[in-house]
Formats: structure tokens, C-alpha cells, sequence
């Protein structure tokens, strides 16, 4: 069911705080798209791999510090660098599922103070996501769930900040799913609102660009 003439793959993002359940979900949505035998694959930005996700990954382990604009600039960036390859995956069929996107460089910049029309200009013209799937969880209860790393943002406080930044961000296009419920309910919820984008996407859907 992919690579076959006009049918194109969709571009699902993830977002939400950190320990949210992002990651869980996206790996078991992973599972379940390929499991229907869909060409699928899983994405996340920071992508820590090429060079600019490395002077992305010292920033957040404060190894490095940083202007709060230029690092904006280099999580851009990073997406920049993978915009053709999404798009030639997308319309070789392939699904794709991302662990973060446009909408966490604004959310997390923004709640550093930056401007935010500053912070969505430079994600003008990348690929627009069929579906943004919001995982919402008080700031609180994300604290809760085994700690936060010791990463950069990782902190209550800061949360609160993005969590507030997200919901000035977001619109009705959106996708709600209440992160405190049951693992396996979440990804029920999930596996809904994909496989619908998944076929309106199949039947031919065109691509569009951000902001839009
Ligand atoms: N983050 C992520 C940003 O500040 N801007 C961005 O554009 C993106 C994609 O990086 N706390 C922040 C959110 C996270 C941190 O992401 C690392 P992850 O998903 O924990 O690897
Ligand atoms: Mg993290």
C-alpha cells in the first residue's frame, strides 16, 4: 500500500510538554501503521544526528550556551536540512510520524520571551502537518511521572511557560487527546485519528506548507 503512483504518505506530528508520553505513543503508532502493512516511519526533531542537532544537543546539556535567537534559528535549521527528504518520502508513500515539529520551536522560544511572530518566520515554507495530535497534561502531572531529565527546560517552572505558549499556539485543526488516561487508551484514541488522515491522505490530499 505505498510507493504505488499518486498516493502520498501523511505527516503526523506529536506535540506536547515534555513527559507527556510522546515518544511511547509515537513508537507504538509506529508499530501499529506498519502492522496494516502501511510504509511508515518514525521522525523527531531535534533530529541529534546531523552537525546542527549536535550544536543543538550540547545546548540542551549545557555543554554549550547559546542566544536564545540563535538556537531558535538552529532547531529551524534543523528541520530546514530534512524538509526535501520528508517531502520525497511523502510522496514516495511513506508515512511519517514526528516527535516534535514547528510547533515546539515556537512554543518552548516564545515562552523564553521571544516575539512570536519572530519565532514562526523562519518555519515559513516547510511542510505543513496533515494532523498535529496535541498530548495535554497539566505541567504538574508531567513533573510527576519519574522525574524530568536534567536537560535545559526540563524544569516545573518552564513548563507552565510552554504549556501557556501552546495553547495561544494552537487551533481547532488540532487533535486533543488527555495524557493522564491509560497508556493503551491514549494509543486507542491515536490509532482513530491516523488511520482516517492516513486514507484522506491515500486519496490524494495535496501537500500544503506552514503556516497554514
Ligand atoms: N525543542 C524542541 C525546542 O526548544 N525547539 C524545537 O524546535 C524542538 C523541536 O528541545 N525540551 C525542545 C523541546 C525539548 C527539547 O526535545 C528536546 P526532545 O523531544 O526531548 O528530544
Ligand atoms: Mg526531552
Amino acid at each position: 500500500r505505498s510507493g504505488n503512483g499518486d498516493s502520498r504518505g501523511a505527516l503526523v506530528v506529536l506535540e506536547g510538554l515534555d513527559r507527556c508520553g510522546k515518544s511511547t505513543q509515537s513508537g507504538r503508532l509506529l508499530t501499529y501503521l506498519k502492522g496494516l502493512g502501511h510504509s511508515t516511519e518514525l521522525w523527531r526533531f531535534p533530529d541529534r544526528t546531523t552537525s546542527v542537532g549536535q550544536m543543538i544537543s550540547s545546548y540542551l546539556s549545557s555543554q554549550s550556551q547559546l542566544d536564545d535567537h540563535t538556537v531558535h534559528l538552529l532547531f529551524s535549521a534543523n528541520r530546514w536540512e530534512k524538509r526535501s527528504l520528508m517531502e520525497r518520502k511523502l510522496k514516495s508513500g511513506t508515512t511519517l510520524i514526528v516527535d516534535r515539529y514547528s510547533y515546539s520551536g515556537v512554543a518552548f522560544s516564545s515562552a523564553k520571551g521571544l516575539d512570536i511572530d519572530w519565532c514562526k518566520a523562519p518555519e515559513i515554507g516547510l511542510l505543513a502537518p496533515d494532523m498535529v495530535v496535541y498530548l495535554n497534561i497539566p505541567p504538574e502531572k508531567a513533573a510527576e511521572r519519574g522525574g524530568y531529565g536534567d536537560e535545559r527546560y526540563e524544569k516545573l517552572e518552564f513548563q507552565r511557560k510552554v504549556s501557556h505558549s501552546y495553547q495561544v499556539l494552537h487551533d481547532a485543526s488540532w487533535k486533543m487527546i488527555d495524557a493522564c488516561q491509560p497508556i493503551e487508551d491514549i494509543e486507542k484514541q491515536l490509532q482513530e485519528m491516523v488511520s482516517d488522515c492516513v486514507r484522506i491522505c491515500q486519496k490524494g490530499k495535496p501537500l500544503s506548507f506552514l503556516w497554514s
